[in-house]
């Protein structure tokens, strides 16, 4: 490498540290071969649940020419985005804390700050993060930021898996780093830490038993899940928080945990929901899955002041909801052990003219008696 290509390495690591990156480093822009084949076993045995993303092209998502033909270098950019956060109120909503508020935004603005640095030397170059084109964990592994932990997240120093990965890809020549010499050794904490047993080997990811998966997709929330999911109104940090590497981050602060009061969020307008959540992945940024979410934590989690929210939930106009809040309505009523359970449903069911509603408040009724 030239003394320039030296130099502009160095001013680009030196911008993008100012701009509060926690790691950067680089890799070739070369095929990732061995992800997509892993992408493609992992659609094969359906691990992938209802998520696209990058099992939707896993060729375009492993090999960055699909995107950006001109690039022969991956700049990869990490930003840790809990400086001090602490076990989440496990009475109330929970929210990862990815998602406490946009954390992409900041590490976006790095990223930004890295391409200019780069186009001011005159070469190309463009951000990507978080986006079906490209698979982030493995430019920042082979970039050295970090090494796979067994939980599938990339774990880097001092902040282990609490991290946001980005990247810019360029044609300038700059160096690449080696890969990190490292990985988590006789550990296994992450995998009995699952609440659905998701993780099915180390590295292996079933997202169909993810709660972080249903929580931002479509549909019904699995029956079988409800239960686990607690609080958890998006995201889940289980695996996350049971790592040691990075541990020492998990203490304080409940304001970044995502503790959240379920009931004044109910009061809110679907509209209001969404413009609360901008940042969250809402399928088709339709409020109701927020709502769903939000009658499946009161459910787990709610006191009797629940009960009234939950009734009025029951009568919600949309089927979904009504659907969920049937759900609900039995397992407040089992946990707090109501005696007008079965009375409550079979008024419900009375009065219900939507056949899928009604399916479930028989299936309530099924479990309450
Ligand atoms: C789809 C997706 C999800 C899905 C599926 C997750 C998954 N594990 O694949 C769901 C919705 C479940 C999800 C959840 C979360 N996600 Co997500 N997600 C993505 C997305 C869009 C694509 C990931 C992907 O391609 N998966 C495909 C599978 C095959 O890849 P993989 O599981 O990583 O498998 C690899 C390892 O097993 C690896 N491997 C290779 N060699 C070795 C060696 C060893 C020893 C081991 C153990 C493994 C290993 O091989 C596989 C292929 O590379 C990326 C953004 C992006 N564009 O890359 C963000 C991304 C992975 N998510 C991220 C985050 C923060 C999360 C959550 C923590 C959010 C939350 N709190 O709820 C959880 C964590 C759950 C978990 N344990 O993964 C971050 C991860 C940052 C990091 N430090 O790793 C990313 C990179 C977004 C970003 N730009 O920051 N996510
Ligand atoms: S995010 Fe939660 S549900 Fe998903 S694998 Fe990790 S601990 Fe399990
Ligand atoms: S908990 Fe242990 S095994 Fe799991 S990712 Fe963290 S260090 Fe690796």
């Amino acid at each position: 490498m030239t003394e320039t290509d030296a130099h502009l390495q160095q001013r680009v690591t030196a911008a993008a540290i100012a701009a509060g990156a926690d790691a950067i480093g680089v890799a070739s822009a070369d095929p990732f071969g061995e992800v997509e084949n892993t992408i493609r076993d992992r659609v094969a045995d359906g691990l992938n649940g209802p998520l696209r993303f990058t099992y939707d092209d896993p060729a375009a998502a492993s090999n960055p020419s699909a995107t950006f033909p001109w690039a022969t270098r991956l700049v990869a950019l990490g930003r840790s985005y809990v400086p001090e956060a602490g076990p989440a109120d496990p009475r109330g909503g929970r929210v990862a804390r990815f998602a406490t508020s946009d954390h992409y935004a900041p590490l976006l603005a790095i990223a930004g700050t890295v391409a200019d640095e780069l186009r001011a030397a005159g070469y190309r170059a463009e951000p990507i993060a978080d986006d079906p084109r490209l698979v982030d964990r493995a430019v920042a592994v082979r970039a050295g930021i970090g090494w796979w932990g067994k939980n599938t997240m990339v774990l880097a120093p001092k902040v282990g898996p609490w991290m946001l990965l980005a990247a810019v890809a360029t044609d300038a020549p700059l160096a690449p780093d080696e890969q990190m010499r490292r990985d988590c050794g006789t550990c296994d904490a992450c995998l009995p830490a699952c609440p659905t047993g998701a993780l099915v080997a180390p590295g292996v990811l079933d997202a169909r038993r993810c709660l972080a998966t249903w929580l931002q997709s479509p549909g019904d929330l699995p029956l079988d899940l409800r239960e686990a999911m607690g609080g958890r109104v998006y995201g889940c940090d289980d695996c996350l928080e049971a790592c040691p590497p990075g541990s020492r981050l998990a203490a304080g602060d409940p304001e970044v945990t995502g503790s959240t009061d379920l009931i004044a969020l109910l009061e809110l307008s679907d509209e209001e929901l969404l413009e609360r959540h901008a940042h969250w992945y809402v399928p088709r940024r339709e409020g109701r899955y927020l709502r769903r979410n939000l009658v499946v934590a009161l459910a787990n989690t709610g006191g009797a002041e629940a009960w009234a929210p939950m009734l009025e939930l029951a009568g919600h106009p949309s089927a979904l909801i009504r659907r969920h809040a049937a759900w609900g309505v039995g397992r407040l009523g089992e946990r707090h052990g109501r005696q007008d359970t079965t009375s409550v449903l079979e008024a419900l069911l009375d009065s219900e003219g939507v056949a899928d509603v009604r399916e479930a408040l028989e299936d309530a009724l099924g479990s309450a008696g």
